[in-house]
C-alpha cells in the first residue's frame, strides 16, 4: 500500500482557487477547511419516506463551524491589505475562527460577544487563540453596530459578513455539496441568522450555474428560531430570544440577500420553534449519530416541517447544512438530555441496571 494516496486537501482558497477573487500566495492563511463530509442519513425514513436526506456537516471545519470558509478569505485578505488587526461582533462561532485565523496570520483579533449569550466551547477558542474577548451588555446586533462604528474610523478590519470576502469563502459549501451529489439537491435547507450562509450557499449554487457545472438549481429553505425571526415577520425584533444562541439575531446584516436567495430559487424563509429545534438535534444525535449544535439542528426541523406540510416528496434529494459541531455547546446537550447515573464501584450493581 502507498503511504501517501492523495495530496493534502489545500483549503478553500488553494482548491476553488478559479472561483474565487484573486489572492497573493504570500497572505493564503488557511487551516485546511472544507472538504466536510455530506452525510446520508439511514436511520429516518420514518420521518422522511423515499427522500435522500444528506447532511452537510460543516462542524468538521477546523474550529468546528462554517464559519471557517469565509474567514480564510477575509483575514487572507487583511493580511494582503496589510491589516495588523481584524474585529468581530459575534454570536461565538465567527468569533471561534477569527480568532483562530488571526493567531495563524500573526494579527491581533478583538472579538465582541453578547455577555451570557455564547456557549461555553465557542468562548474558550476565542481566549485560547489570544483574542481580546469583550462580552458586552447588549445582544448581537448591539455588538455589530459598534463594531461597525469602530471600523469607520479606525485601521482594523471587520470580518463580520459584511465583508464581502467572507460570502465568498462560504459559497464554496455550495460547491462542494454539487462536487459530492454530482448535481445540485432539489431542496437546500440552512439555518438562518445574520443570514450571510444562505446568501453565500445561493451564490454559489448560482455561479456553478452560470459556468455549466450543474444543470439546475435547487430551492432554498432557511429556518429561523420562531422568537428571532426577524425576517419571517418581516421587521427586526428588538430582543430575540431563543435557546439557539448562534442564531440569536435580531437584525440580519445580509437580510436583502436572503430575499433574494429565496424570491430567486422559489424557495420559503419560515420559522421552527425552540421545541422543533431540540428535537431535531436529538433525532441527528440520537438516530444518525451526527452531533450538531441547536441552531444547526433548525435546518432538519425546517426540513421535517416541510415534509408533514407535503412540500418535500419521495425522489427529492435535500441538504441540510449542519453549520456547526454538538460540542460547541457541552450545557445544552446535557440539559436536554436524560442524567447519567450515578452506580457504586459493583459489578452486580451494575450488571442490574444494565437488565440483565
Ligand atoms: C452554528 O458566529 O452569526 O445566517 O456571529 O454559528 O450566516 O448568520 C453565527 C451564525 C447558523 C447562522 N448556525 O448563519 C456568529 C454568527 C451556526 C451559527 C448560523 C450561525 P448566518
Amino acid at each position: 500500500m502507498q503511504l501517501t494516496r492523495k495530496g493534502l486537501w489545500g483549503g478553500i482558497i488553494r482548491e476553488y482557487r478559479e472561483f474565487l477573487p484573486e489572492i497573493e500566495d504570500s497572505a493564503i492563511t488557511t487551516l485546511h477547511e472544507g472538504n466536510t463530509p455530506l452525510v446520508e442519513c439511514v436511520n429516518l425514513k420514518p420521518i422522511f419516506g423515499d427522500l435522500r436526506l444528506m447532511l452537510k456537516y460543516e462542524g468538521l471545519n477546523p474550529t468546528g463551524s462554517f464559519k471557517d470558509r469565509g474567514m480564510t478569505m477575509a483575514v487572507s485578505k487583511a493580511r494582503e491589505e496589510g491589516a495588523k488587526a481584524i474585529i468581530c461582533a459575534s454570536t461565538g462561532n465567527t468569533s471561534a475562527a477569527a480568532s483562530a485565523y488571526a493567531a495563524r496570520a500573526g494579527m491581533k483579533a478583538f472579538v465582541l460577544v453578547p455577555d451570557g449569550a455564547i456557549a461555553m466551547g465557542k468562548l474558550s477558542q476565542a481566549i485560547m487563540h489570544g483574542a481580546m474577548v469583550l462580552q458586552i451588555k447588549g445582544n448581537f446586533d448591539e455588538a455589530l453596530a459598534i463594531v461597525k462604528e469602530i471600523t469607520k474610523d479606525y485601521p482594523i478590519k471587520m470580518v463580520n459578513s459584511i465583508n464581502p470576502f467572507r460570502i465568498e469563502g462560504q459559497k464554496t459549501g455550495a460547491f462542494e455539496v454539487c462536487e459530492h451529489l454530482g448535481h445540485a439537491p432539489t431542496y437546500h435547507f440552512l439555518p438562518v441568522g445574520n443570514a450571510g450562509n444562505i446568501t453565500a450557499y445561493w451564490k454559489g449554487y448560482r455561479q456553478y450555474y452560470n459556468e455549466g457545472m450543474i444543470a439546475n438549481l435547487p430551492k432554498m429553505m432557511g429556518f429561523q428560531a420562531e422568537g428571532s425571526a426577524p425576517i419571517v415577520l418581516g421587521h427586526p425584533v428588538e430582543h430575540p430570544e431563543t435557546l439557539a444562541t448562534a442564531i440569536k439575531i435580531g437584525n440580519p446584516a445580509s437580510w436583502d440577500g436572503a430575499l433574494k436567495a429565496r424570491d430567486e430559487s422559489g424557495g420559503v424563509i419560515q420559522a421552527v420553534t425552540d421545541d422543533e429545534i431540540i428535537e431535531a438535534y436529538k433525532l441527528l444525535a440520537g438516530r444518525e449519530g451526527v452531533f450538531c449544535e441547536p441552531a444547526s439542528a433548525a435546518s432538519v426541523a425546517g426540513a421535517i416541517k416541510m415534509k408533514k406540510e407535503g412540500v418535500l416528496h419521495d425522489g427529492d434529494t435535500v441538504v441540510c447544512t449542519l453549520t456547526g459541531h454538538g460540542l460547541k455547546d457541552p450545557d445544552i446537550a446535557l440539559k436536554s438530555s436524560e442524567k447519567p447515573i450515578k452506580v457504586p464501584a459493583d459489578t452486580a450493581k451494575i450488571l442490574k441496571l444494565m437488565g440483565f
